[in-house]
C-alpha cells in the first residue's frame, strides 16, 4: 500500500488525530504533551506511566534501571483508545506501535548540554546520563521514527527552550484544528 493510500485510510477512519511525541528521555516529550493537551481536545497518554501502572512490562532492567516492555500487553492495552482517534501519546521509544496508529509523529531534539543539566537534575546516574547524551548525539530515536513511519509524517522539532516548548504547542494546536477540519469535510463528501 503506497504512503498515500495510507494516510487516507487514517484521516478516513478517524474524526481526531493521534499523535506520538518521542524523543530522547529530559528533550520534554511529557511537558510538550501535557501543554498541547491543554490546548487542543486530544487526550494525553503518558506511556512510561500506563507501562508501570498497569504491569505492561516483564520485570525491571537493574543494568539500564528502565522497566523491560512487554510489547504485546502495550499494543493491546492501547488498540481501542487509539483506533478510537484524538490522542497524544507519549513515549520515548516509537518502534513498538503499529504504523497505522498515527497521523503525525514528533521527534523532540534538544541540544547535549542542555540535555545534560536536564537529566543531571532529574538525579540520573551518569551512565544513564551518557547513554541517553550518546542516543541523542547519533538521533537514535530519530532513525527509528524514520524508519518505523513514513516520511511525510515524521516531523522533527528543537525543544531547547521555552519559546520552542510554546511554539511547537502552537503548531500542533494549528495542525489538529486543520486535520479536523479536512476529516469533517471528507465525512461531507462522502
Ligand atoms: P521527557 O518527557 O522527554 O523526559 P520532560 O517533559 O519531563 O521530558 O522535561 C524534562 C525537563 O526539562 C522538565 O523539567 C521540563 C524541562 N523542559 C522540557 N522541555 C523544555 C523546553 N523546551 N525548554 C525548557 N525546559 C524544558
Amino acid at each position: 500500500m503506497s504512503n498515500s493510500s495510507n494516510s487516507e485510510q487514517r484521516t478516513q477512519e478517524r474524526k481526531k488525530p493521534n499523535i506520538l511525541i518521542t524523543g530522547t528521555p529530559g528533550t520534554g516529550k511529557t511537558t510538550l504533551s501535557q501543554l498541547a493537551s491543554e490546548s487542543t481536545d486530544l487526550f494525553h497518554i503518558n506511556v512510561g506511566e500506563l507501562v508501570k501502572e498497569k504491569s505492561l512490562h516483564q520485570g525491571f532492567d537493574h543494568e539500564f534501571q528502565s522497566w523491560i516492555l512487554d510489547d504485546d500487553k502495550l499494543v493491546d492495552e492501547l488498540e481501542e483508545t487509539l483506533s478510537n482517534g484524538g490522542n497524544i501519546v507519549d513515549f520515548h521509544s516509537c518502534e513498538v506501535f503499529p504504523e497505522r496508529w498515527f497521523d503525525l509523529v514528533l521527534v523532540l531534539r534538544t541540544d547535549n548540554t542542555i540535555l545534560f543539566d536536564r537529566l543531571k537534575d532529574r538525579g540520573y546516574s551518569q551512565k544513564k546520563i551518557t547513554e541517553n547524551i550518546d542516543s541523542e548525539i547519533f538521533q537514535v530515536i530519530l532513525e527509528e521514527a524514520r524508519e518505523s513511519y513514513p516520511a511525510e509524517i515524521v516531523v522533527e522539532l528543537r525543544s531547547n527552550t521555552i519559546e520552542d516548548m510554546q511554539s511547537n504547542v502552537t503548531r500542533i494546536e494549528e495542525w489538529a484544528h486543520k486535520y479536523s477540519c479536512f476529516a469533517n469535510q471528507n465525512k461531507i463528501n462522502y
